[in-house]
């Protein structure tokens, strides 16, 4: 769905979010996928604002600690994601990042991610050099131990595919990201679930989008239980929704190229503005 879609369903209070503080990143929306994240959702909502990204929005996929309680007093905002899925988090909160955003920094809510890398993940995409900036953390290493081996080899049968099917030069499938609003919309992002990170990454291949990585450490998640790595069948379904997405997608007609034509005045125009790029 279109991120012109996804506002629709938004709250109208959400036309009163203010925009207007004087951080470096206010015009960049930090949007963080979370379930169940109590420990660790509170310092990166106030490393992110003190940092100085505009707004933080939390995708709760139905969490039944005190995540949501915690995300809002430390200054978030907090959307419910009625379907499970990381894919799905995002989308929920996607649908909250205000009109005026020109870009989107995501990162997940266990404290894994390398958030003193934060400018130079965003940096590239607000000076509209970019439109894509992904956090390899294969570039960047980090704590020993902070990806599994099943991590370490899905990512590198993964991006081996993405540089294969897509002639992409690519070493991560990292969650911390950067991506401009125009950009997300003319994506039209789907996958609710795990394929998420790889289906964003395809689009902005098969879109002939400026996709760029810069090194950011690995970090071990710093309190709560892992959803995926340490188990089995997450992992084994989290492999199988990447690798099979990127697959998908080699040759399928783009959903954002549908956009494109069915678009409202201003969305089409956005869509048209990508393909000059491609
Ligand atoms: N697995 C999973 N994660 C979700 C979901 N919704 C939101 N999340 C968040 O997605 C992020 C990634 O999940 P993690 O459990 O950290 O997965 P991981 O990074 O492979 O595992 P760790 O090694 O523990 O960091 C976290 O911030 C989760 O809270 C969901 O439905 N499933
Ligand atoms: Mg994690």
């Amino acid at each position: 769905m279109a991120l012109t879609d996804l506002r629709a369903h938004v709250r109208t209070d959400m036309e009163s979010v203010d925009t207007t503080g004087r951080g470096p990143f206010r015009q960049v929306c930090a949007v963080v996928p979370a379930l169940d994240e109590e420990g660790s959702i509170g310092p990166v909502i106030e490393r992110l604002s003190a940092l100085g990204i505009g707004r933080v929005v939390i995708g709760d996929n139905g969490s039944t600690d005190r995540t949501a309680a915690i995300a809002t007093a430390a200054g978030a905002m907090v959307v419910a994601a009625s379907r499970r899925g990381y894919g799905s988090a995002c989308q929920a909160a996607l649908a909250a990042v205000p009109a005026d955003m020109v870009a989107v920094v995501f990162c997940d809510a266990d404290g894994a991610d390398d958030l003193d890398r934060l400018a130079e993940v965003v940096g590239p995409v607000l000076s509209g050099d970019y439109d894509l900036v992904i956090g390899s953390r294969v570039l960047g290493g980090g704590e020993r131990g902070a990806l599994t081996w099943p991590q370490r080899m899905g990512n590198l049968v993964a991006a081996a595919m993405m540089r294969v099917l897509y002639r992409a030069r690519v070493t991560d499938l990292g969650p911390f990201r950067c991506v401009s609003t125009r950009a997300l919309e003319a994506m039209a992002m789907r996958d609710p679930a795990f394929g998420w990170t790889a289906e964003m990454q395809v689009k902005a291949y098969r879109l002939r989008l400026r996709v760029m990585e810069v090194p950011v450490r690995a970090l071990a998640r710093t309190a709560g239980t892992s959803k995926i790595s340490g188990r089995f069948v997450p992992v084994f379904l989290a492999g199988w929704a990447i690798l099979s997405t990127i697959w998908r997608y080699r040759s399928t007609p783009l959903p954002g190229a549908q956009t494109c034509q069915r678009a409202s005045a201003p969305a089409r125009r956005t869509c048209e503005d990508l393909r000059h790029l491609r």
